[in-house]
This record gives structure tokens, sequence and C-alpha cells, in this order.
């Protein structure tokens, strides 16, 4: 790798059971190969949001289990703050040229709070400042898909009329991001999650590889 090269920030989005942890998990596991391979790849981590083990972590997987109520502009600024509290350790990761990979990330924290009524500016003020991705991916389903997904309805947002609302906020931030190009939001790239895991996998691994030796350029901050 280039000295020049800082790790790329890797985002995968989408609605619940879309494949997003196991097209992490394969995504992975083919960076991993890579550098396992002798090859000069940059060393990979995976996050996922919410990351349930921290005390802020574990107040939201009680939230999601239905075990506590909390205001919704409460819960939305938990998710935020679960993401900040990871956030120095994603630039520091990204700053030593490795991988970072996040199953979901801020878009999520927006599209699930917009869904219940909370404006958009406010849900997206508490994610300025991140750590921007350079690539997202938005694993595309149909909300009836992903209900038929094994595990689903067991957390508090798994209802389709939920999630098809979750999906309409989802395609608004994908047309805005992809209109404002690539500064400040990184790229977004829509892939079919209805293939099989493999062919999906294929799909994302397509849209990686360009980024998998690192990128140039520093880290910038979200929406900044
Ligand atoms: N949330 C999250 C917010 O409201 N605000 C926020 O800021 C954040 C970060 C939990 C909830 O929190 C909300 C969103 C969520 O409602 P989560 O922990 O990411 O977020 O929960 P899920 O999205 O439900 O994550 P899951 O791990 O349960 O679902 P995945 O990762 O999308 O799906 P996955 O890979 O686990 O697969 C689900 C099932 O489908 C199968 C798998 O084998 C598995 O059984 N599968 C496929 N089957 C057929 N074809 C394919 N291509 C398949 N890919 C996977």
């Amino acid at each position: 790798m280039a000295s020049s090269k800082r790790g790329a920030f890797i985002v995968i989005e989408g609605l619940d059971k879309s494949g997003k942890t196991t097209q992490a998990s394969i995504l992975h596991d083919r960076l991993q190969d890579q550098r396992d391979a002798g090859a000069t790849a940059p060393k990979v981590v995976k996050l996922h949001f919410p990351d349930r083990t921290t005390a802020i972590g574990k107040m939201i997987e009680a939230y999601l289990h239905s075990e506590s109520e909390l205001d919704d502009r409460a819960i939305h600024l938990l998710f935020s703050a679960n993401r900040w509290e990871l956030a120095s350790t994603i630039s520091a990761h990204l700053a030593q040229g490795t991988t970072v990979l996040a199953d979901r990330y801020s878009f999520s924290g927006i599209a699930y709070s917009v869904r219940k009524g909370l404006p958009y500016e406010w849900c997206r003020a508490p994610e300025v400042g991140l750590p921007a991705p350079d690539l997202t991916l938005f694993l595309n389903i149909s909300p009836e898909v992903a209900a038929t997904r094994g595990g689903y309805g067991l957390e508090r947002y798994e209802k389709e009329e939920v999630q098809k609302g979750v999906r309409q906020v989802f395609d608004q931030i994908g047309r805005a991001v992809q209109e404002h190009g690539e500064k400040g939001e990184g790229k977004w790239v829509e892939i079919d999650a209805g293939k099989t895991k493999e062919e999906v996998a294929e799909d994302v691994w397509n849209a990686v590889e360009p980024l998998a030796s690192g990128v140039q350029g520093s880290i910038s901050g979200l929406w900044e």
C-alpha cells in the first residue's frame, strides 16, 4: 500500500434483515483473505451499530427489545452517541491504513427516526462531523421479502409498515447523497439484496474492490 493512502471507510445500510450482517462478514473475510495471501492489503476491522456492548448500547438494546420506553428524541440521541463513542477509534484505524467496515451508520439513525415523524434536519444534526464513509452500500430489499427472512419480528421496528416508511426515508437519503456528490458523504451505491447471498456478495465486491487497497485524501467529517 502506498504510504499516502489511508484506510477506506465502508458502510453497509439497509432495512432490518436485508442481509447486512451476512454481507459484512463475507466482505470482511474476503478482505482478510487478500491480506493473508501476502498481498500488501490493508488490515480490516468490522463494526456493528448499534454497538450493544457499551453502557449506551445496553440501553438501546433494552429499548429495541421493548423492555424500556424512551422518548423518540432521547433514543435518537442515544443511537448517535453510540456512534460518537467509536468515532475516534474509527478515525485512528483509517489514519493507520486500516479498512473499516460498519454494519449500519448515521443513515440508519436518520431513516428510523424520520419515519417516526421527527424533522430530518433535527435527526441529521448530531451526526454532523462523525467520520464520513467513503462508500455506502445500500442493500435494497422489499419489506415483504425481508419479512420472510430468519429472525424477523423479534425487535421493535421489525414490522412491515415500519420498514416501508424507513425504506422511503432511505430512498430520500440515497438521492440526496447521490446529488451532493462524494464530498462529506462519500458515494452511495444501491445493491439488489433480493438475490442469493453469493450474488449479493459479488455485487458488493465489485463496488468495494476499487477501495480495497486504501484511498487517497484525508478523513472528512460527515456533512462538513
Ligand atoms: N437503528 C439502528 C436505529 O433506529 N437507529 C440507528 O442509528 C441504528 C444504528 C437494530 C435496530 O436498530 C435500528 C434499526 C434496527 O431496527 P441491527 O442490530 O442492525 O439494528 O438489526 P437488524 O437490521 O435487524 O440486523 P440483523 O443482523 O438482524 O439483519 P441483517 O444484518 O440485515 O441481516 P442478516 O445478515 O443477519 O440476515 C438475516 C437473515 O436472512 C438470511 C440470513 O441467513 C439470516 O437468516 N439472509 C438471506 N437469505 C436469503 N438470501 C439472501 N441474500 C440473504 N442474506 C441473508
